[in-house]
């Protein structure tokens, strides 16, 4: 058992944390905040007028493709309608769950995984995203991705399982969605009118991964922080570890000591002084310069040499091939964005990404396996280029143009302050798209939106609640295009924050009086994006040209006034 023999007595008290061993508490839709704003929608798409038309006990049977499916009615509950539950396995292992409510409101909704996904589809948090789907009138549908954590933790179901891999990188969403439709078309005796997709992290690159190779399958998509290039993300996770080891005395509390100074240099940048670093290219913050330095004792107050190259390091990210490509935004350091992703104070490792980054390395980065492979040995140089067989199973392209022309629309969102997954992922996907389609063709069907303080799919210090569900369905349904996405946080009743982002890549511009009033902020053009080099999707030492583009786009800055480019 991995790391069996380090987790603590500690460890098992984090309840919340715990099940990201198994990557359980990863798994759910995108943000608990969807369908809030339900009541308010141009689409009054909670109203359920299609009954089903067989028993539930009807669906005990066996699909002509030979699936065995086991059906239940499940009575009414506080938080779930009455439904009838189906589950079964797809080959090879493929575990579904779909939920069929005995009053429907004509929809599909899927919604995603986490980490390396294997979820127990009994676990609280399944539970709590099932019932959510429900209590809206939607038939829920939800895969394990053809693995479970708790007999294969992390990636080592991908030993020797090729087809597992590929189960997982992207065959199981679309087989258990077909799958959905034709149970779904059976029980109600009508098709369903609409298949959406709602997941972040690893469920944000699974809806990705439906638009560019299944773009039939689902109408609108919830993407939130997509995985869209898995190796790099894993690669950070060592170069986070290797900047880590050199100066252990970076705590959680030093780590918030080095917020405390950021926001002392960079909070006002983005033109408001709100406890948010809404611009984070604009953030030129030095640790060398801008943080006391130790003098005499090391404490909690003062910064080593050892450990401010850490910090430095843990900004830069990867480098391979002597290249900085994946940049790590200033802004992560606060304990409600640095926990689990860069420390994870009492648990089984350093961090979730050295945890996922040795795993994936031994499973699943390379065709040779090798269970006790040491990620010490990484050669940032060299062994990037022997990932291109993962990278083409993991990664998403950008070639949507079959998703837009079948209309299907995408709203995605990332936290500028997500410790675990890389903004600049999303941007530069974003970037290929638009290289693609061009500018205009790209907002037809595809949004993305950036939340400052926001961390990894949601919470954070920032207005990390978010219902991306609701303008998502008002937008496939209605043909109401979200020009901007409302974000807020309320704390113990009172609200901290009440923002509407602007789509990317317009720029959210304050225009006088109070802050926390969307109507006082404006969105801006930028000026016209870098083209010319393509896109890089695969890891970063498949790609030369692009890695220099990321660089450029690291440097868009919004300025006081507006909005600008700065190449300097
Ligand atoms: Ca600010």
């Amino acid at each position: 058992m991995l790391f069996a023999s380090r987790v603590s007595a500690a460890w098992l008290c984090i309840a919340p944390l715990a099940g990201l061993y198994a990557g359980e508490a990863l798994a759910s839709r995108a943000n608990p905040y969807g369908f809030t704003n339900a009541a308010q929608s141009s689409v009054p798409y909670t109203a359920t007028p299609f009954m089903a038309a067989v028993d539930c006990a009807a669906m005990n049977k066996t699909t002509p493709a030979g699936v065995v499916l086991s059906a239940q009615l499940i009575a009414v509950t506080a938080t779930a309608p009455e439904h009838c539950r189906i589950r079964g396995t797809i080959p090879a292992e493929i575990g579904f769950d779909i939920n069929l409510p005995t009053k429907w409101n004509g929809r599909l909704w899927m919604y995603g995984n986490g980490g390396f996904a294997g979820e127990d589809a009994d676990s609280a948090k399944e539970a709590e995203s099932r019932g959510a789907g429900l209590a809206k009138g939607f038939a829920t549908v939800r895969t394990d991705t053809g693995h479970l954590a708790s007999k294969e933790p992390l990636a080592t179901f991908a030993l020797n399982r090729l087809d597992k891999i590929v189960d997982h990188g992207y065959r199981a969403v679309h087989e258990t969605i077909t799958l959905a439709k034709a149970l779904a078309g059976e029980y109600y005796s009508r098709s369903a009118s609409y298949a959406y997709w709602d997941g972040c992290s690893t469920g944000g690159r699974q809806g990705m991964m439906s638009a560019y190779r299944y773009p039939q399958d689902f109408d609108g998509i919830l993407a939130g922080a997509p995985t869209l290039r898995w190796s790099d993300v894993m690669m950070k996770g060592l170069s986070n570890q290797i900047a880590l080891d050199a100066a252990p005395t970076l705590t959680v509390a030093k780590f918030g000591n080095v917020f405390k100074a950021l926001l002392a240099k960079c909070d006002a940048k983005d033109g408001v002084k709100d406890g948010l670093i809404s611009d984070p290219a604009a953030c030129d913050f030095d640790p060398a310069k801008d943080l006391p330095r130790c003098t005499g004792a090391v404490n909690d107050d003062c910064f080593t040499d050892a450990e401010v190259a850490s910090l430095n390091r843990l900004h830069k990210g990867p480098i391979v091939k002597g290249k900085e490509y994946f940049p790590q935004n200033w802004g992560v350091e606060h304990a409600t964005t640095s926990i689990p992703w860069l420390a994870w104070p009492g648990g089984p490792s350093p961090n979730v990404l050295t945890l996922f980054g040795e795993s994936y390395m031994k499973y699943m980065a390379f065709e040779a396996q090798d269970p006790n492979y040491d990620w010490k040995t990484f050669n940032f140089d060299t062994d990037p280029d022997r990932m291109g067989r993962i990278n083409s199973i993991l990664n998403p392209q950008p070639d949507l143009a079959a998703f837009k022309d079948r209309k299907g629309k995408i709203l995605s969102y990332w936290g500028l302050a997500d410790a675990a997954l890389n903004v600049v992922m999303g941007t530069d996907f974003y970037q290929g798209v638009t290289t693609e389609l061009g500018a205009q063709q790209t907002q037809s069907f595809y949004r993305m939106f950036l939340l400052p303080g926001v961390a990894h799919c949601s919470g954070g210090y920032g207005p990390s609640q978010v219902d991306g569900m609701t303008p998502l369905i008002e937008w496939v349904e209605g043909g109401k295009a979200p020009d901007r996405l409302a974000a807020k946080l309320v704390e113990n009743g009172a609200t901290k924050y009440d923002r509407a982002y602007c789509a990317y890549p317009k720029v959210t511009v304050h225009a006088g009086g109070d802050t926390e009033n969307p109507a006082n902020w404006r969105c801006e053009e930028l000026d016209p994006q870098p083209t010319g080099g393509g896109c890089t999707t695969g890891n970063g030492a498949d790609a030369g040209l692009p890695l220099l583009l990321l660089g450029a786009f690291a440097r868009w800055r919004i300025t006081r006034r507006g909005a600008k480019r700065d190449r300097a």
